[in-house]
């Protein structure tokens, strides 16, 4: 039986796939309202595809409680915060489920911890938390990592298909773990030691997020000397060897915009690279807002209450929104008086912010200049609408004259 740990965006789709693939599960969550939510057949968030996998663990037999339970396997899918200070990897909520866990596991039990750590986490703050409790490492309690790889909007099929990496110290124990993932995961599985896998998943955010940071830069470039940025790119990845990303207007999700900050946190001096170009993805809010007051003043418009951010997620077609580009721009923009900027999002069904609508056309109709802060297909099957209004499209999707870029 697994045992998973922390059913969040991660830990419950983890779960409810192994479950659905004939692997008894019992789900473990301290939030007991989550879990109640849960036990009474509602999900906690909306990802596509996820309700028919839900239905599939419970008819397979999935539960959901708070309490740890005693058994030979646990994954581990809690969060890991950063010191936004120091830049370091927080892994204060993995140290403390890890120590839970000690506390009812039985000799040579197996702890995968999926949460996304940085190099040498495991070494540095894991192996300290067994000994503290009496155990040896290797030999009481097995260590393993594997960290998860999904992209929300799209986590059911990565978890099918996506190749996975799985650390350990012992290559029977990585190749045992194997085998439970390879009950539902389709693609290649690799074994390694438990510090490149920690490495390799925040290299792989850290590779998207400098490839961001190259595309917004280009755009600043760009719009300084007034070329098209998205022309530009277009053609330059028509070359076999280049594959440049998309500007935008600003990086968000618990990923890409924190995983690299713990190779800048904990290589100082060394992560150059990686920290310019977290700071230029995390400057973009300001760079629209900039291009908002350039637009306005060409435009005549002095009223910043008629203008409206489209969505507020951090990406298109989700719910979440976590570090999103849209708050960290009206906390900007609030810096220097009340935000009036109007708001809204077809995904975001409570009121989060000030000014927020919850209808397309009652936003539309309070506003002059809508500024496309995320691509969610609403807004793209719904461009007719936006005929008569000044229009800052950060994404490049909107088809209409005079449309405004950054
Ligand atoms: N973005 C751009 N330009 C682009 C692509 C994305 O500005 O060309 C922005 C998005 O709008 C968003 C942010 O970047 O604000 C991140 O979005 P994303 O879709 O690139 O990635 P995440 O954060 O949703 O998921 C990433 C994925 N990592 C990689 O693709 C290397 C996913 O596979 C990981 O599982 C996930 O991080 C994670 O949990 O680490």
């Amino acid at each position: 039986m697994v045992n998973v740990i922390g059913l969040g965006y991660i830990g419950l789709p983890t779960a409810l796939m192994m479950a659905s693939h004939g692997v008894e599960v019992i789900g473990t969550d301290y939030n007991k309202e989550l879990v109640e939510t849960l036990k009474a057949g509602k999900l906690t968030f909306e990802e596509k595809g996820l309700d028919e996998l839900f239905d599939a663990a419970v008819k397979a037999g999935i539960r959901f409680t708070t309490e740890y339970q005693v058994t030979d396997t646990y994954i581990i899918s809690v969060p890991t915060p950063y010191d936004k200070f120091s830049k370091k990897v927080d892994p204060v909520y993995v140290i403390a489920a890890v120590k839970d866990v000690l506390k009812v596991c039985p000799k040579g039990a197996t702890i995968i911890i999926e949460s996304t750590i940085s190099p040498g986490t495991i070494d540095r703050h894991i192996r300290g938390a067994i000994t503290q409790c009496g155990l040896e490492p290797g030999k009481d309690v097995h260590l393993v990592h594997a960290p998860e790889r999904i992209i929300p909007g799209n986590m059911v099929f990565e978890l099918l298909h996506n190749n996975r990496t799985i650390g350990a110290d012992k290559k029977e124990i990585g190749e045992a773990v194997k085998k439970i993932y390879s009950s539902f995961c389709g693609g290649e599985i690799v074994v390694t030691d438990i510090k490149t896998a920690e490495m390799t998943k925040v290299v792989e955010n850290t590779f998207r997020a400098v490839n961001i940071a190259f595309a917004n830069e280009l755009a600043k470039i760009c719009r300084h000397d007034n070329m098209d940025v998205y022309e530009i790119i277009r053609i330059c990845n028509m070359h076999p060897r280049v594959n440049i990303l998309q500007p935008g207007p600003g990086v968000g999700g618990h990923c890409i915009s924190v995983d690299p900050w713990f190779l800048v946190g904990d290589y100082p001096g060394l992560a150059k690279v990686i920290d310019e170009s977290m700071k230029t993805n995390d400057g973009m809010p300001d760079f629209v807002l900039n291009r908002i007051y350039q637009i306005m003043k060409a435009q005549g418009l002095s009223d910043l209450s008629r203008v409206g951010l489209y969505g507020l997620t951090y990406k298109e077609n989700v719910d979440d929104m976590r570090e999103s580009p849209t708050l960290q721009l009206l906390a900007s923009q609030r810096h220097h008086l009340a935000s009036p900027l109007k708001t809204y999002d077809p995904f975001v069904k409570k009121d989060v912010v000030e000014n927020q609508f919850h209808d397309l056309d009652a936003f539309l109709d309070a506003v002059d200049l809508v500024v496309v802060m995320v691509k969610h297909d609403e807004i793209r099957e719904n461009q007719d609408k936006l005929k008569d209004k000044i229009i800052l499209d950060c994404h490049n999707i909107i088809d209409l004259p005079g449309v405004y870029h950054i």
